[in-house]
């Protein structure tokens, strides 16, 4: 927590407070749908250099707290900066996404070293002191990495992937030789977000946006102990720091995440029912979510009716208006200003 700072909605609402209205923000909210983002973004043909410049990314996170004055902002930067810094190769080509020398051996990862990590990502924790010193005091700044699953989809991919079929094979077949690699990107994710919060976010949050291919029964071992142990890790270095968990698509596997003594809250996707989440969840854990992004781009009647509609059920527990998933390029803004207005103006009835 800030010194002498008063923490805004987004904070206290993670510490247990309640308002009338719950705190908002949209995972991608910084990106491609808002003009102003492309206009800054053309100036840097690599996406990665765009990352690395403070700059830049500093610009890039406060725009769409000024159109819109979310609860938080999330520092604009990626999760496949966390490869880069430990030294496997990764590019982005333009309109295909991101692109690693994907690793098809265990003996690669000796070339991996996260002694790398706090020189190459300096440029993103100088862009987080920035931020924070850019930001109104109420405004939440969040830090953020891709959760060791996750990270792993990418790297023994090479991209992204319809079917995940090698990384699969991999921890299926050599779950010794995977859990090496999980180990390692355990503790390069848990220096990732010391720096980050060294450098001033308020807490972060773990995208596992990949865990959901994997079969229940390996969820635990590769997606929520990892998780764990980061949470744990971090937290030896930095005691108050709160850690939002995101296993995307787990389904009711989401029950396994629910674990107030090491996630600050949990992050819900749109595959899981409000409802569902309302008695099986929250009664548990402070809930975030889960707005389908694709209702923020159809916008209108339908788009009010179904936050009124997650408000009504979710909204008179712990939790954080978001979407279930990143807001997608062709999302009019219009349509984001007025998400805002209908959380705001909404008013709690009976549950
Ligand atoms: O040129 C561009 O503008 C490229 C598009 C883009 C953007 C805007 C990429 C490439 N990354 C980002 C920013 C980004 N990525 C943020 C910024 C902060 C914000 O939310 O406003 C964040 C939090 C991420 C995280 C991220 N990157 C995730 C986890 C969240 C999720 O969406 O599931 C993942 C999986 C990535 C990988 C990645 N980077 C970029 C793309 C297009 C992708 C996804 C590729 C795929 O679907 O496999």
């Amino acid at each position: 927590m800030r010194a002498g700072k008063p923490a805004g909605k987004f904070l206290q609402t993670l510490a247990g407070t309640r308002f009338p209205t719950p705190p908002i923000w949209l995972m991608r909210q910084a990106g491609r749908y808002l003009p102003e983002y492309r206009a800054v973004r053309s100036t840097t043909k690599s996406f990665l250099d765009f990352c690395y410049t403070p700059d830049k990314a500093i610009e890039v996170t406060l725009q769409p707290i000024r159109r819109f004055g979310f609860d938080a902002a999330i520092i604009f930067s990626d999760i496949l900066v966390v490869p880069d810094a430990l030294g496997q190769k990764v590019w982005f080509e333009e309109g295909e996404g991101p692109k690693l020398e994907a690793l098809t051996d265990a003996a690669q990862f000796g070339r991996l070293s996260r002694a790398r990590i706090a020189d190459r990502l300096a440029p993103v924790y100088e862009a987080i002191r920035g931020t924070r010193a850019a930001l109104p005091g109420e405004t939440a700044l969040l830090g953020f990495a891709g959760a060791p699953f996750t990270l792993a989809c990418y790297m023994i991919e090479g991209s992204g992937s319809k079917d995940f079929a090698k990384v699969k094979q991999w921890a299926y077949a050599h779950p010794e030789s995977f859990g090496l690699l999980i180990d390692l990107l355990v503790e390069a994710v848990v220096d990732h977000l010391a720096y980050q919060v060294e450098a001033g976010v308020d807490a972060v949050q773990l995208f596992d946006s990949w865990a959901g291919v994997l079969p229940e029964e390996q969820l635990f071992r590769w997606s929520l102990d990892p998780m764990v142990r980061i949470a744990k890790g971090l937290r030896e270095r930095h005691p108050a720091i709160p850690v939002i968990a995101f296993p995307r698509a787990v389904g009711p596997a989401a029950l396994m995440y629910r674990r107030p003594d090491t996630f600050a809250a949990l992050s819900i996707d749109t595959g899981i029912g409000a409802h569902w989440a309302a008695r099986e969840l929250q009664p548990h854990i402070c809930l975030q979510g889960n707005l389908d992004p694709i209702m923020l781009v159809a916008g209108g009647e339908a788009m009010d009716r179904e936050a009124t509609r997650i408000l009504d059920k979710l909204g008179h527990g712990p939790f954080v208006f978001n979407l279930g998933h990143g807001v997608v390029p062709q999302t009019p803004p219009d349509h984001v200003a007025r998400l805002v207005e209908v959380v705001r103006r909404w008013k709690p009835g009976t549950p």
